[in-house]
């Protein structure tokens, strides 16, 4: 691929298409360091400001990602996830031959307040189990998450069952629950000093607040989940069908 100085389409645009390409063919692999922009600029005769405004732009659409002082290297591809499936975080991970990673931060109970008694739809004061974990996908901070479980589900739960696998197991196998359907939200939000740090990312970096409301099959909801995701590394992707006249 070469770039056409007479073209209507923008030089920094058109060297944003031969990065994109290399990187898709493998010349520029996961991990690697990018030429500098001096390379690039004798490469094709084109100016710094071009060179720098096709590499900024693929940085904030997460193909590249900039190490101080070091340089600019190709990332590794987001991860592609379904919203039409009730799986958990581990058997996304499972299903696309990623290792699924647990860091736990706390597993406590509380009493539910006002709001997560009105979402859970339980009696005031009733005791849920309130799980935080940083999920991992092999060995890099995906999202962090936040369950509450109402207490009666599954009394026994502990930090060992939760801090190195899967939540659903447990309730499948332990409690013995049918994992049945979930309502699930999306909405964008910018990542605090606090997320930052868990998901190894800039503070306000644009990460996914996603929130599941989840039942068993006897409709009694048994799951409220808020979960933030790294927005440079997850897309999220449904299909649509038409109105049928
Ligand atoms: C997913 C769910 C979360 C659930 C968890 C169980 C979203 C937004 N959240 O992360 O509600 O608790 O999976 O995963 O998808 P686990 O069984 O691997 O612990």
């Amino acid at each position: 691929m070469n770039i056409d100085k007479s073209s209507v389409v923008p030089i920094y645009y058109q060297l944003k298409m031969v990065i994109q390409e290399r990187i898709k063919s493998g010349q520029y692999a996961v991990g690697m360091c990018l030429p500098s922009e001096r390379e690039f600029c004798e490469e094709y005769g084109i100016s710094r400001m071009t060179v720098r405004q096709a590499i900024s732009d693929l940085v904030k659409e997460g193909l590249l990602y900039r190490e101080r002082g070091k340089g600019t290297y190709v990332a590794s591809p987001k991860i592609e996830q379904g919203l039409t499936k009730l799986t958990s975080f581990t058997e996304d991970m499972l299903n696309r031959n990623v290792k699924p990673g647990v860091r736990l931060v706390e597993l406590k109970q509380i009493k539910a307040d006002e709001h997560l008694e009105k979402i859970l739809q339980v009696e005031p004061g009733t005791l849920l189990h309130e799980l935080s974990r940083v999920r991992l996908a092999d060995d890099e901070p995906m999202a962090i998450e936040r369950v509450y479980v109402p207490v009666h589900f599954y009394p026994a739960l502990s930090a060992e069952q939760v801090a190195h696998g899967s939540l659903y197991e447990v309730l499948r196998k332990e409690a013995h629950l049918t994992i049945h359907e979930a309502v699930q939200s999306i909405e964008a939000t910018l990542a605090g000093p606090h997320e930052a740090e868990l998901l190894n990312i800039k503070p306000k970096s644009a990460v996914m607040l996603m929130k599941r409301i989840t039942q068993n099959a006897n409709g009694e909801i048994f799951e409220y989940a808020e979960s933030i995701y790294r927005g440079d590394r997850y897309i999220f992707k449904t299909k649509l069908y038409a109105n049928t006249p």
